[in-house]
Formats: C-alpha cells, sequence, structure tokens
C-alpha cells in the first residue's frame, strides 16, 4: 500500500515521509477547497472527492493547515494559503506588530479517505509571531515562534516533534497501526 498524499505542498510530503512507515507517494491534484470555517470540513471533503477523481484502491491523504493569529480572532485561518499569495508572510507579521498580542496557534487536519469512510486526525501549536527567523521549512514558519525557536529553526525531525503536523501525524500513525490488515489492503 502506498498513501498518495494530494497536495501541491513540498514541505507536507517530506514531514510526512519523515513521520510515517508506509511508503507516501505525492499526487498534484488540485481537489475543491470549500467555502468553510472548519478544517476538518476542508480536508475532508477534498479526501473524498481526490479518491473519485483519481480512482483506484490505495488511500489518499488531503492535509489542510491554517494559522490562527488570536488577536485577530482567528484570521486567516482557512485562508491562510490566499494570505500567504497576497499579504505575504512578512505582511502578516507587520500586521500583527501594529497590535499588542503576538500570539497565534497553528492548526493542521489530516484526512485519511479509502473508499470506506474519512477519518480525521488534528494537531495544534502554540506560539508567537515575530520578525522572520531561519531558513528551513516552508510557508509561515519563519515568522512563527514556538519555545523560543522559529519553526524554520527547527530540523524536520526537530518541527515534527512540537508541531501541529507532527502532532496530528503521531494520531495518524497510531491509527493506522491498529486498523484491521484487510482494511490497508496488500503491504
Ligand atoms: P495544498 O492545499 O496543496 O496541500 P497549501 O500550501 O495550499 O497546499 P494549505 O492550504 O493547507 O496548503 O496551507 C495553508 C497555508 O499555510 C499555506 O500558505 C501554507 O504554506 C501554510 N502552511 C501549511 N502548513 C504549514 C507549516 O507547517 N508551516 C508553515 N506554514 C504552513
Amino acid at each position: 500500500m502506498a498513501i498518495r498524499f494530494v497536495t501541491s505542498n513540498e514541505g507536507k510530503v517530506r514531514e510526512a515521509r519523515e513521520y510515517l512507515s508506509e511508503p507516501v507517494e505525492q499526487v498534484d491534484y488540485d481537489y475543491t477547497e470549500i467555502q468553510h470555517d472548519e478544517l476538518e470540513a476542508i480536508a475532508a471533503f477534498g479526501a473524498r472527492e481526490a479518491f473519485e477523481h483519481l480512482g483506484g484502491t490505495d488511500p489518499v491523504l488531503v492535509d489542510d493547515a491554517g494559522l490562527f493569529v488570536d488577536v485577530f480572532d482567528g484570521f486567516p485561518g482557512p485562508y491562510s494559503a490566499y494570505v500567504e499569495d497576497t499579504v505575504g508572510v512578512e505582511g502578516v507579521r507587520a500586521l500583527v506588530a501594529t497590535r499588542d498580542d503576538d500570539r497565534a496557534r497553528f492548526r493542521t487536519v489530516l484526512a485519511y479517505y479509502d473508499g470506506d469512510e474519512v477519518a480525521t486526525f488534528d494537531g495544534a501549536v502554540q506560539g508567537r509571531i515575530v520578525d522572520p527567523r531561519g531558513d528551513g521549512g516552508f510557508g509561515y514558519d519563519p515568522i512563527f515562534e514556538h519555545d523560543g525557536r522559529t519553526l524554520a529553526e527547527m530540523s524536520t525531525a526537530e518541527k515534527n516533534a512540537i508541531s501541529h503536523r507532527g502532532r496530528a501525524l503521531a494520531k495518524f500513525a497510531d491509527w493506522l497501526a491498529d486498523e484491521p490488515a484487510e482494511r490497508k489492503g496488500p503491504r
């Protein structure tokens, strides 16, 4: 079995490969990201649509992530990709710097679908929005500080140990390990 990770984001794939023992294949299919304020709903819808569209039997994995800034009541949240493309990471930092509260949370929901039922796994990490530091990671990593270091100042393994995605991957890996063999198919 290979898990088909449906994403255009190589950073997400790198982190999943570091964590999971199953082979992970990256599939670039632009599934519909529905307008919704819950990451779960967006990821679950995407996983079903991708599985139906791609055909085949190998399960698919979708990851919907977002940066939730406290002082902006959780914005950009589900709109984080759009905001990264428009305002930019440094623009987000500049906006937060105009306020007196820099706390934020990163969240990820993984949705796994094998044609039977969708399973979702979430993970979150608390941090602060700071001036950019570090050149690892991707996306908002340089401006997201956790425990004195930005996520971009960590190796992939260090980021996975504390990150939203690492926590979601841990739940997913535990669940996979407990799944009956017949659901997983030949390995
Ligand atoms: P796919 O939808 O193709 O998977 P994407 O990068 O558009 O890729 P998301 O919509 O889930 O994925 O990501 C929302 C935004 O959050 C986007 O700007 C990402 O770059 C960023 N992001 C996601 N995970 C991140 C992480 O672990 N660290 C920093 N930024 C992250």
